[in-house]
């Protein structure tokens, strides 16, 4: 066997299929060559990769994330580039057909076969097949396969230059750094976004094949789409929970079929290895390449799939077969899921109405038919180069999502479709993933050469993910409908109504179909952030009529989910400048990685707050096009960090100037973490108020570079103080202060998603900051007993901070522990479990407070791998274990408060460790007391 020419099966078990009478050889690997005639580069290749990586491998260029690579490796992007195989030996002269399958291309191809043109692509996120049989069959020798990536910057600029291309109102279209990546279908943040750098890479991202049919009857297949629904679900309607499943199995294929085939299946339970159900399918249908077949399933024969928190994640490997008379031609396996997921989004009931929730519609999800909070945030790119993005990584990447307490991520729009690996990982850890196709803050072309591509690109997605039982949710881009079309009102008004048809051509009549021809099972909306629908007529020609803002802005009535953005930090802690709404589905505000991750970026007399590198990674505010070193833009978002840090946090003064840098990074990261658990308990509490708001997924879970962003995990996997604080703040039941700053109303509220009611206690503690007890509790009560309804909120204390009879508002903390008895949100268990929480309340903010040093002890059982952290003599705030660089993992918790003589034993779960165990010797602990000190 040539080199290359393993089995697919050998080198990708778990989701390829197994095809009879065919040849497939993995071109994948290295043994390419990546070329480039103008500069007179030719270095060895990988596939699937991307220039800049291969130019790494190859020691042309250094690591693009270092300094200021992001701007001086723009030569990269401005460049065509060709990948060519070496020559594929040993190919079967018999085989009567040949073909290249493509399953990504990074973005514009022109595609040889043994020197012979043989097509062209133009979309990153489609597969393409291409028909070699007739090149082969002319060929001298043994082939190479040569794909001459064009500079996809420079045919944006190009197709923007045309006259006839569409155009905007100036002013709508977000532009980060290079401009006019709308009129093509390449991952939008390639060309800058306000939290990544502008790589523009190109190259082939995803696995090549040649595949060869030997037979009249064989058949490769190139994807499925495998649907599981309740009998009648229609996807904007609440699905039917009596009714049986209907498993529709649906595959396309290279190949012909000469005779109608027949199908079967064989559905398998993962854990039990029990067959649930095998036999024929019916209703088999040829259309064009693509076979179909569907079965019937018992209402409750199988486990369901609940999100994590709220059962089990039960998986189900299907097994479908073509045969003809004869044989079986072909079979695949993927493992997915019985589970329904809906965003209700109907008008609120009378029901509904008489149980206190306010008029409008409802905007939330339901999972096997029941409502629940959705708690989580937004997954961008994990990385600027897809191809070095391992399984290993999105482990713990989704091991951190799931310790975080996080049962939803937002796949935002204008990243990649995510690879199956991806999915598969959500898929076991019970992480919903509400996915997006990839169009984000513009407007975009409607002409017909675009649509046919994008709907192409639409199909090949939709029916690749949807056996999937994560899949949440489609959402055809972000912040089109909330922030384009609102802005192109503004700046153009009597363009509006032809950019509104637009959109809807291209969002509604044109992928709205697609999604629901192709998934009876998941919930579409034209674009993320939105007021729901008024009517769905699916043989209208706009099928859904969306409500954008007619009729909400009648007082107390919601409609849709919300998007918030306040960089102005006075109003940080406002909780009444917070927007009303049935879902929260972006906020936050950004702040500095550790010194840790900087590091791996950027070099020691870099380390500043404004150094011009940290300024000029920081793309918040975005440069825009051309300006690279926008100082000024920079300067906007560097000092909203610094304002925000100044206004209530003590300002860090360290005589180092490293060790000063890494606390102002440490401080940027207080205030951003307590912002978020400021707004994600305030939402929380919704669920019980009259907008009974059900979800929380902020700004954003993870980084793609080493940069000022809002995420919560650092480039490597470090976690940043707010992954922690979101953890705490996302247990199911949690108690919070909710303090008017401006009357000094103080109320404190419980509030529970468990699907059942929950009872306990919460202990209220005045301590001066030496940890003394304030008298008389201060008028307080030292315990409250509560209740608090399932999925609800309920207030159990209220004063005003002039009641309160404090000696020292400066030296005073309201520590509140929180014990409930209650069950899980879990539909498998109904075991009554313990819940307890810990919040407090300082009526100054932390940097008026008369701090203590707190003479902070750590210690570590090495036998136990253990921490303790003890408070030897005052009050500790922020108490924050720090670990060094090398090893990847995070604590039991962190960024806690420690009362003097309290003790907390910790263990650090290590995620990947490259110091031998070292990592040990470096952890540290400070806490806010350290930010005033001058060491
Ligand atoms: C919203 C998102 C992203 C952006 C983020 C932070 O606009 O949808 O486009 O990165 O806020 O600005």
């Amino acid at each position: 066997m040539h080199l290359w020419s393993q089995l697919v099966l050998a080198v990708l078990p778990s989701v390829l299929p197994t095809t009879l009478g065919q040849h497939v050889l993995y071109l994948s690997g290295d043994g390419w060559t990546v070329s480039s005639k103008a500069l007179n580069i030719s270095v060895p290749g990988n596939v699937p990769s991307q220039v800049h990586l291969d130019l790494l491998d190859a020691n042309v260029i250094d690591e693009p994330y270092h300094g200021l690579n992001d701007f001086n490796l723009r030569w990269i992007a401005e460049n065509n580039w060709t990948y060519t195989s070496k020559p594929i030996d040993g190919l079967p002269s018999t085989s009567k057909s040949s073909w290249l399958v493509f399953n990504g291309l990074d973005t514009f191809t022109t595609i040889e076969f043994c020197g012979q043109f043989i097509g062209t692509t133009n979309n990153q996120f489609r597969q393409y097949t291409f028909d070699i049989s007739n090149a082969l069959k002319h060929c001298n020798g043994s082939p190479t396969v040569s794909l001459e990536f064009g500079s996809a910057t420079k045919i944006a600029n190009a197709i923007a230059a045309d006259p006839n291309s569409q155009k905007w109102p100036s002013g709508v279209q977000g532009t980060f750094e290079f401009p006019n990546r709308w009129y093509i279908r390449k991952e939008q943040s390639d060309f800058g976004w306000d939290w990544g750098p502008a790589f523009s890479p190109a190259g082939p991202w995803q696995n090549i094949y040649l595949v060869q049919s030997e037979g009249e009857e064989d058949i490769y297949i190139l994807n499925t789409g495998f649907d599981i629904y309740r009998k009648g679900q229609i996807n904007h309607l609440a699905p039917d929970q009596s009714q049986p499943w209907v498993v529709n199995a649906s595959i396309d294929y290279l190949g012909s079929l000469l005779r109608p085939p027949s199908m079967s299946i064989e559905i398998k339970d993962l854990e039990s290895g029990k067959v649930l159900k095998s036999g024929s399918l019916d209703n088999v249908i040829v259309s064009g390449q693509t076979i179909t077949g569907t079965t019937i399933v018992d209402a409750d024969t199988p486990s369901l799939w609940w999100p994590t928190g709220m059962g089990k994640q039960s998986l189900y490997n299907v097994t479908v077969t073509i045969q003809n008379a004869d044989d079986d031609l072909a079979s695949v396996t993927r493992r997915t899921g019985f589970r329904t997921i809906f965003l209700n989004r109907s008008n609120i009931t009378d029901t509904q109405l008489a149980r206190g929730i306010a008029p409008g519609a409802n905007w939330h999800f339901e999972i096997n038919g029941r409502e629940f909070y959705a708690k989580g945030s937004n997954l961008i790119p994990p990385d600027a180069f897809w191809p070095r993005v391992t399984e290993a990584k999105m482990q713990r990447l989704f091991d951190a999502v799931v310790a975080g307490n996080q049962n939803m991520l937002r796949v935002w729009a204008s990243s990649a479709y995510l690879p199956d690996f991806m999915y598969d990982l959500a898929d076991e850890r019970g992480v919903l993933l509400w996915s997006e196709f990839q169009f984000s803050d513009a407007l975009y072309p409607t002409d017909h050469p675009f649509l046919d591509n994008v709907a192409a690109e639409v199909i090949y997605n939709v029916r690749r993910v949807n056996h999937h039982p994560s899949l949440a949710l489609w959402a055809g881009g972000n912040e089109i409908e909330s922030l384009e079309l609102p802005s192109a009102k503004q700046h153009n008004p009597p363009s509006y109504p032809r950019l509104v048809g637009d959109y809807e051509h291209l969002f509604i009549s044109l992928i709205l179909p697609l999604v629901y021809e192709n998934s009876r099972s998941i919930s579409y909306m034209p674009s993320s952030t939105n007021n729901g629908f008024l009517e769905v007529n699916l043989s209208a020609p706009v099928p859904m009529t969306e409500r954008y803002d007619n009729g909400t802005e009648e007082k107390g009535h919601y409609h849709g989910d919300t998007d918030y953005y306040n960089y102005d930090s006075r109003v940080a802690f406002d909780f009444i400048s917070y927007p009303v709404g049935r879902f929260a589905n972006e906020f936050g505000y950004h702040s500095m990685p550790s010194l840790q991750t900087w590091r791996q970026a950027v070099d020691d007399e870099d380390l500043h707050f404004n150094s011009s590198t940290i300024m000029l990674r920081n793309h918040h505010y975005p440069a825009g096009s051309p300006d690279t070193h926008n100082y000024t833009r920079s300067a906007l978002g560097m000092a909203e960090m610094t304002l925000a840090v100044e206004q209530y946090y003590p300002i860090p003064n360290k005589q180092d100037s490293v060790a000063n840098f890494s606390a102002w990074c440490h401080a940027t990261q207080l205030f951003q973490a307590d912002m978020y658990k400021s707004e994600i308990q305030f939402y929380r509490r919704g669920s019980g108020m009259p907008e009974r708001q059900l979800g929380a997924l902020y700004w954003q879970l993870e980084d793609i570079w080493q940069a000022p962003t809002w995420a919560g995990i650092e480039y490597d996997g470090r976690w940043k103080v707010l992954h922690y604080v979101a953890r705490d703040i996302f247990q199911p039941v949690i108690v919070s202060p909710f303090w008017n700053y401006t009357t000094g109303d103080l109320a404190v509220y419980v509030t529970s998603d468990l699907w059942e009611m929950a009872r306990g206690t919460v202990r209220f503690t005045w301590i001066d900051l030496s940890g003394k007890p304030i008298s008389r509790n201060s008028g307080t009560p030292l315990t409250k007993q509560f209740s608090v309804g399932a999925l609800n909120t309920t207030r159990i204390y209220e004063t005003n901070l002039e009641q309160l009879t404090l000696p020292d508002t400066k030296d005073a903390v309201l520590v509140i522990d929180l014990t409930a008895r209650g069950c899980l949100p879990n539909a498998d268990n109904k075991t009554i479990t313990t819940f307890t929480h810990r919040n407090q309340f300082m009526p100054v903010f932390p940097k008026d407070l008369a701090l203590k040093n707190p003479e902070l002890k750590l210690s570590h059982d090495a036998l136990a791998g253990t921490f303790t952290v003890e408070a030897q003599r005052a009050v500790s705030l922020y108490t924050w274990l720090d670990y060094p660089a090398g090893v990847v993992g995070y604590f039991e918790d962190n960024s806690f408060s420690l009362l003097p003589g309290e003790k907390r034993t910790l263990r650090f779960v290590v995620q990947k460790d490259e110091t031998g165990g070292k990592w040990v010797d470096g952890v540290t602990v400070r806490s806010l007391w350290d930010q005033t000190t001058k060491f």
